[in-house]
Formats: C-alpha cells, sequence, structure tokens
C-alpha cells in the first residue's frame, strides 16, 4: 500500500502534472508536482514541488512558487516534461503553463534544474499574446542532436474563440534568455 500526502499552501492548492524522473543523477528517481496555489493577494501562483520516496516516506525536497506579483494575476503549470534540453547530460525539468492576468494570461514555459539541493530558473519564456500551454514534448525533433521543447496549447481573448498552437523552441533560444 503506498502513502498518500496532502498539502495545502495559504489558499486552494492543485496540482495539474506529476511526472518522475532522476533529475540529480543519483539513480533515485523523483517525484515533480506542478500545479497552483492562492496566496494572501488573491492571485493565483505557480507552484513546482520536487519530492523523495524511500520506499516508506515521502519527502519534499524543492519547492518553487512564481506569479506576475499583481492582485488578481493567475499563473499556474500545466504540464511538465523530463529532458536534457542543453545537452550537458543531466536532465532538467520544463514546466509549461500561463502566467498573467484574469482572461489575459500569456503562455510560459520555464527550464529548471535541481543538483539535490539548489533548484535552479535555467532559462522562461512567456508569450507576448493570450495563450495557454496544456501539453510539452522534449525531442530532437529537428534531428541535430539537440533536442527541441514543443508545446501545444490554444490562446483566445475576450473576443475571439480559443485557436490551437503549436510551437518549437530550440535550447539556444532557451540560452539566451537566461535571467
Ligand atoms: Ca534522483
Ligand atoms: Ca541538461
Ligand atoms: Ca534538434
Amino acid at each position: 500500500m503506498g502513502k498518500s500526502h496532502l498539502w495545502y499552501t495559504f489558499g486552494g492548492t492543485y496540482v495539474n502534472a506529476v511526472i518522475t524522473g532522476d533529475i540529480d543523477d543519483d539513480g533515485v528517481l523523483e517525484i515533480i508536482t506542478g500545479g497552483q496555489h492562492s496566496d494572501s493577494t488573491s492571485s493565483t501562483n505557480a507552484q513546482l514541488r520536487i519530492w523523495s520516496w524511500d520506499g516508506d516516506n515521502l519527502s519534499l525536497e524543492a519547492s518553487r512558487e512564481w506569479g506576475t506579483g499583481s492582485i488578481f494575476s493567475y499563473s499556474s503549470i500545466n504540464t511538465i516534461a523530463i529532458g536534457d534540453v542543453d545537452n550537458d547530460g543531466s536532465a532538467e525539468i520544463v514546466t509549461g503553463g500561463y502566467a498573467g492576468a484574469f482572461l489575459s494570461s500569456s503562455g510560459q514555459f520555464r527550464v529548471w534544474s535541481w543538483d539535490s539541493t539548489t533548484m535552479l530558473l535555467e532559462g522562461s519564456e512567456t508569450w507576448s499574446n493570450a495563450s495557454i500551454i496544456r501539453g510539452l514534448a522534449i525531442n530532437d525533433v529537428e534531428w541535430d542532436s539537440v533536442p527541441e521543447i514543443v508545446t501545444g496549447g490554444y490562446h483566445s481573448t475576450w473576443f475571439s474563440p480559443p485557436k490551437s498552437e503549436r510551437e518549437s523552441g530550440a535550447s539556444s533560444k532557451l540560452e539566451a534568455r537566461l535571467p
């Protein structure tokens, strides 16, 4: 029988995506969850968490929350992928979702690394149009031995119905936009 773990970060807390992978290269899988939670300013922030499981205990190893900082803003993770997007031999975590204000959010994906002590934001891309990322894949779709990040989602505004959208971002583009 497994374990169940409930958590609650200030307000309503949701997990929208879960994936497993060995992020710190120690041969043991981590569990990564992504979602959102409310904060004290009535904003919704994205939440990324890394958990370890030793067969008996589920331990929180790292947690990151972020939003736009403005009141009534909405940020969330909808999907997570794991892959070596910068070709250095270690896996990164890629999160996809949105960031912005109510009904005018923008698609956002972020690349994270974790070495068992520190979680670092390696890159971040936020689209300028109203859009939401719903799915992510990491693969070498250009056959050049460097993996790309492929996103799928939709964009919509107050006055238009959702339109499907697909983008691929090369890791070199991400490196050029390190914070
Ligand atoms: Ca590990
Ligand atoms: Ca890597
Ligand atoms: Ca490629």
